[in-house]
């Protein structure tokens, strides 16, 4: 089956990190096909923009009508596009083709450079704002279209308000540039806000990410998403994307888009330590996946986990929702990392956490009697348990065995393992403080192996 057309209308940035080519990639990793009608062209690199070549508005025209006249597309998305007689054009053809028009309004960019007439400016709200089923301003842009300043969620609600009031039948003000740890979105249908909110990626400075997000939106709408669902999945893409970004140039860091889309962040972040937790466990995945021998993955596979300082619940600890299971290509994560996703992992962290508060991290691999006997040589603190010894109607096994074995000794065990009992396979569990500890102590067994 062929992929479904979707059409932006932008402007060139040749370095490739914002503009149409970014909305072409992002089309792309949502596997869908990419329709680019280009209105200028920008000389730019990562760190300026240098001059903008505007197309004739009849040839931007002309582009549109020639795709209309050949292939069906009705998700269409526009960002830059710099002339009023250009938004002109656009309206036209909309009225002829009734899209679903997602506007994002590209008035300046990261770096401060403009991008708009001021003509297409001041006429905005009269051409593509009222034919948009969907505006995407950011801070500059909300203050600009709805004439306020805005420094608190609270301002930007009563943005998307006004700008709802000015025609747009939804508004989504992109909150990337308000001061503080957490970027906001918020999205106003004209009877209620969904805000959604995700730690700031302090050290990135990414451009591209305002064209990138509408681009997802409009993906994921094309590919038959409600609109606060795929508000919900662009933001979340988006969010990997920046985290996984990359420097090509002497200026801005440019988005890590790759041929799928990856939705890695938990669905929100509580506080800056949860995504602290969470980015320890994260960075360790591709040494895992490289690194950890297959022959220390149990039948039922390996989860890692770590806990928020002070952890009380399962909810405090972050783990794999799926396992690190074999594959032919070597060991591979089946999940991403949530708050509350391991039962098993976490009872084993919070019961070890009671007695020793900084041992936060666990992970289980196989139990054979040749990795134990390495542990005994790289004279690891060993301890165990006889899963047969539990108490009838017990409701944790993990959390009744690692206690138990805590209350025999002092220091805090390198490895807890117990020999398994009729349908559970026998496991050891690593401790450590922290993820990075945990993998430490696995590799250094491997080492011996090797
Ligand atoms: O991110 C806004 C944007 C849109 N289109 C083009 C751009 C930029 C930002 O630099 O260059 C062509």
């Amino acid at each position: 089956m062929g992929l479904r057309p979707v059409m932006t209308i932008g402007g060139s940035d040749p370095s490739g990190g914002a503009g149409i080519q970014t909305d072409i990639k992002a089309f792309q990793s949502l596997k869908l096909h990419p329709i680019s009608i280009i209105t200028c062209i920008t000389v730019q690199n990562t760190r300026t923009v240098k001059n903008i070549i505007p197309l004739q508005p009849s040839i931007i025209r002309n582009q549109i009508e020639t795709i209309m006249e050949d292939i069906p597309v009705q998700y269409v998305k526009t960002g830059m596009i710099y002339k009023v007689q250009s938004a002109k054009e656009i309206v036209k053809e909309y009225n002829k083709f009734n899209w679903d028009l997602i506007v994002d309004p590209v008035f300046s960019s990261t770096s401060g450079n403009s991008l708009s007439s001021i003509e297409y400016m001041a006429n905005f709200s009269k051409t593509l704002l009222p034919i948009s089923q969907i505006i995407t301003p950011n801070i500059p842009e909300a203050e600009a279209l709805a004439n306020i300043h805005i420094n608190t969620l609270d301002d930007m609600k009563c943005a998307a308000k006004k700008i709802f009031t000015l025609g747009a039948k939804n508004v989504i003000v992109k909150g990337g540039h308000l001061e503080g740890p957490i970027a906001y979105d918020v999205l106003y249908n004209g009877s209620a806000y969904k805000v959604l909110s995700l730690p700031k990626l302090l050290k990135k400075k990414a451009h591209g990410s305002g064209c990138t997000f509408s681009a997802l939106l409009t993906g994921f709408l094309a590919k038959g998403s409600s609109l606060e669902s795929a508000f919900q999945q662009a933001k979340r893409s988006l969010w990997h994307m920046i985290f996984t970004g990359y420097n090509i140039g002497k200026g801005s860091d440019v988005l890590s888009v790759s041929n799928t889309v990856v939705q890695d962040a938990p669905m929100r972040f509580q506080t800056v330590n949860h995504f602290e937790t969470w980015k320890q466990l994260y960075k360790i995945v591709p040494s895992v996946e490289k690194r950890l021998p297959i022959e220390f993955i149990p039948e039922v596979g390996c989860n890692i986990g770590y806990a928020l300082p002070n952890a009380k619940t399962a909810y405090n600890v972050c783990a794999i929702d799926g396992r690190i299971v074999k594959t032919a290509k070597g060991p591979r994560r089946c999940g991403s990392f949530e708050f509350g996703a391991s039962k098993h992992i976490a009872s084993v962290i919070l019961a070890t956490m009671k007695k020793h508060p900084m041992n936060r991290s666990a992970m289980n691999i196989k139990y054979s009697p040749i990795i134990l006997s390495l542990c005994k040589k790289l004279d690891y603190k060993i301890a165990s348990f006889d899963r047969e010894a539990e108490p009838a109607h017990n409701v944790s096994t993990m959390e009744w065995g690692v206690t138990n074995v805590l209350n025999t000794i002092d220091i805090c065990p390198d490895i807890i393992y117990d020999l398994g009992s009729i349908g559970k396979e026998p496991m050891i569990r690593v401790l450590g403080t922290d993820p990075k500890n945990v993998l430490k102590k696995i590799y250094n067994i491997s080492n011996l192996i090797r």
